[in-house]
């Protein structure tokens, strides 16, 4: 009898601890991450998609204007769940967190980024910076080698030291017709607090309007539409002139069209599948 009491002790215990071993294999389960796409489809909101060359846009000072380049940086994407949590998209680490959208290389309109290892979970809003955020820029060259490598390969740096471009347009406007040439090139000039010169690095947190579900099985899809007609026609109205039509670095006119391109972003919609 003793022994048989015994064995059932250590058969209650047996169970006990594979029990708890399986709801251990289930929070390793729940904790795996997945991943999330970004889609970027730069356009003119009236006017559809932005071919290069092509689409040639009115701006509310009634000047056409398109764009042969039109290229901008994407970093410190952080996503905000349902209880308010961000998590944070390899923050200020342009190697593994920064990208470059091109509208050369769009496909159908649209230009991918993918993000990996994203902790399962039920994501309201979405966070962007637009630019090199000034801490990234100061860890130096050596912490954002592959990044810089590839920005100087895309033509969207200067000198290391006077940094990144962040948005870079060029293309031809006019009055009746586009056939002057235009380059606004927006980027700090190196160190901005010790060259006492603007900062146009600039963030936007956009609200989703469908939960990006992640988990190990789905990858949603954030679509996200870019409105170019806030670079002349936003928050400050624009016209290019013979003053700003080759600017490039951190000028008024650049400040400007900064504050209006962090603007133009919009979650158009979310694919959960
Ligand atoms: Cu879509």
């Amino acid at each position: 009898m003793k022994i048989y009491k015994l064995l059932s002790l250590l058969f209650i215990t047996f169970l006990t601890l594979s029990s708890c071993s399986n709801s251990d294999d289930d929070d390793i389960q729940d904790n795996t991450t997945g991943s999330l796409q970004v889609k970027f489809e730069n356009g003119f909101n009236n006017l559809s998609d932005i071919v290069l060359n092509q689409t040639t846009q009115t701006s509310s000072n009634g000047q056409k204007h398109q764009f042969s380049t039109l290229k901008y940086i994407i970093s410190n994407i952080s996503l905000i769940d349902e209880n308010g949590a961000e998590f944070k998209y390899n923050y200020n680490n342009p190697d593994k967190g920064a990208f470059i959208i091109n509208q050369s290389e769009a496909t159908g309109g649209i230009v991918y980024i993918n993000l990996t290892e994203i902790p399962k979970g039920n994501y309201k809003k979405i966070k962007l910076g637009l630019g090199i955020s000034p801490i990234a820029y100061l860890i130096g060259q050596d912490g954002q080698g592959l990044f810089w490598e590839k920005a100087k390969q895309e033509g969207m740096a200067w000198s290391w030291a006077a940094g990144y471009i962040f948005t870079k347009l060029e293309g031809k406007y006019g009055t009746s017709t586009p056939d002057t040439e235009f380059m606004n090139h927006c980027g700090n000039m190196g160190d901005t607090t010790a060259n006492g010169t603007a900062d146009l690095y600039r963030e936007v947190v956009l609200d989703l309007p469908t939960t990006a579900r992640v988990t190990k099985e789905i990858t949603p899809s954030v679509h996200i539409l870019a409105d170019f007609n806030q670079y002349l026609s936003g928050k400050t109205t624009l016209s290019l002139n013979t003053s700003n039509n080759m600017a490039m670095g951190s000028s008024a006119h650049l400040v400007n069209v900064s504050n209006n391109l962090i603007n133009m972003f919009k979650v158009d919609h979310v694919h959960n599948d």
